[in-house]
């Protein structure tokens, strides 16, 4: 192994930022105090707790609500250029409609920024990571085209009041989890398999065209005076053919339409529109079960010129890597994303496993994903939103350094042999959350949160030490074996 051996020195470019993330729903706690409202996450935890792997909900979490400034200290320690973390629509507006502004949740958000500014990190602003609000899911939440104006309702009053303070905004995190997993899936809301092939293609195309809107509305309204950037986060596993033969390199390619370029192409592709294999592939399915039209809504040539280039930058999560086979073909009479898709996905046996069941360590699946973007989208800006791994309890993570630091390489290489054009690297998480379905069964942070105590007290991980190096100096560091003393 690599103990007590020297590396050779590897350095990030000059100006590259390293950060760490955190979502409101997985962190503040505080779910029901001054003033906020319910969001989907609430009522689905609180109604069915034995959903949750471990049956607990994110009622206090890690308290972040009441400790963001303990929380912004960490980040300070490691010398961390930004700080991502996002905003709870229901926080600010309670029933998720503008026309009542909860002035305690403009408080906390103006509060954390402004604590931030003073030790000088950079905050990156998640608009929505997933807690939308009961009443807005009431409406049929992304399903319902309404959602776009009530989207661009709550982004205005953030745009106007943080927008001298925020220079990166970031309108989604990870439309396929949630549309794929909501409306699809047993994530909150929980429309189950029976949304799968219907719901969350509504919830992806009204999310996009709430993302081009509030891309515009910020381009048009607030970018000249404010100055900042605005972009959207999707996740890219990488999905690799399981064999070289014809059949399971093409499978692979539509495995990457459907679940990175159903967000993707639309916005960063010179042509626009869905991917046209996932146009086709949706419209044969549908045909062969009898329906009379694509299940795939259809963008009209405006929303596709509206969609077309709607990026600043694109905000890139990456965890681990697939297999493709190509699947038996069989159509079920149930419509299903998978019927459409037509894969079959896995995952290696000798790849090293991690305290996360989905979750492999292949490092050099992070370069081909990072290639492919560059190869099919014209090399846009990426920033890398989130990139981490879970390790049993336990200040001595030495798992987690390894899995950084492969990473990290695997990334190096990208931007210096490959070309990729990345700016900035976000380790997730600052430190242990509420991980959704999971609940607190699986601990992503650098810093470790005691849940038994009413503090819920941080303690620094060995991969804080290692991250805080990195950060300060901008390179891994030379004696990589001495963070394993
Ligand atoms: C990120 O998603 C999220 O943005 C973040 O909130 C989360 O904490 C982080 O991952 C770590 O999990 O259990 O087999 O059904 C990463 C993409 C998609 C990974 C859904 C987990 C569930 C797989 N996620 N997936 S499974």
């Amino acid at each position: 192994m690599l103990a007590g051996r020297r590396r050779e020195q590897l350095c990030f470019p000059k100006g590259f930022k390293f950060g760490v993330a955190t979502a409101s729903f997985q962190v503040e706690g505080a779910w029901n105090v001054s003033g906020k409202g319910e969001s989907i996450w609430d009522r689905y935890t609180h109604e069915y707790p034995e959903r949750v792997f471990d049956h607990s909900n994110a009622d206090v979490a890690a308290d972040s609500y009441h400790n963001f400034r303990r929380d912004v200290d960490l980040v300070t320690e490691l010398s961390l250029s930004f700080y991502r973390f996002s905003v709870s629509w229901p926080r600010i507006l309670p029933t998720g409609y503008s026309n009542l502004v909860n002035e305690d949740g403009l408080r906390y958000y103006s509060e954390l920024i402004d604590t931030l500014h003073k030790n000088n990190i950079k905050p990156v602003v998640t608009i929505y990571h997933w807690d939308l609000p009961q009443s807005l899911q009431d409406l049929g939440g992304w399903t319902n085209p309404i959602i776009v104006d009530y989207f661009v309702d709550y982004a205005r009053l953030l745009f106007t009041t943080f927008g001298d303070r925020v220079g990166v905004w970031i309108t989604f995190n990870e439309p396929l989890s949630f549309c794929g997993a909501g409306y699809g899936g047993g994530d909150a809301p929980g429309a189950g398999p029976a949304g799968s092939g219907l719901q969350d293609y509504l919830c992806t195309h009204h999310t996009l065209l709430a993302h081009a809107a509030v891309y515009r509305l910020y381009k048009e309204h607030f970018q000249d005076k404010q100055k900042g950037k605005i972009g959207i986060t999707l996740d890219f596993s990488w999905l690799e053919a399981a064999t070289t033969s014809q059949e399971d390199q093409k499978a692979a390619e539509t495995a990457r339409q459907f679940m990175f370029g159903w967000f993707a192409h639309p916005i960063f592709s010179s042509s626009g529109d869905y991917p046209a294999e996932m146009k086709s592939r949706v419209a044969y399915v549908s045909r062969k079960q009898g329906f009379p039209r694509s299940r795939l809504p259809t963008f009209t040539p405006q929303q596709i010129q509206r969609l077309k280039g709607a990026s600043d930058f694109l905000g890139l999560n990456h965890y681990t890597t697939y297999l493709v086979n190509q699947g038996s073909g069989e159509i079920h009479t149930q419509p299903s994303f998978g019927d459409d898709m037509g894969v079959v996905i896995s995952q290696k046996d000798e790849w090293p496993r991690t305290n996360s069941t989905w979750l492999r360590v292949v490092p050099w699946g992070f370069r081909k994903s990072l290639n492919w973007v560059k190869d099919n989208y014209n090399n846009p800006t990426v920033l890398i939103t989130e990139n981490g791994v879970s390790q049993a309890a336990g200040l001595r993570d030495t798992k987690r350094v390894s899995y950084i630091d492969a990473y990290l390489r695997a990334l190096s290489d990208a931007i210096y042999k490959d070309g990729c054009s990345v700016t900035g690297y976000t380790y997730w998480s600052l430190l242990d959350n509420y991980e959704w379905m999971r609940g607190f069964s699986e601990r992503f942070g650098l810093f470790e949160v005691n849940y038994g105590s009413p503090a819920r007290t941080r303690t620094a991980r060995l991969s804080s030490d290692y991250y805080g190096s990195v950060a300060r100096t901008g390179c891994l560091p030379k004696h990589y074996d001495s963070f394993f003393i």
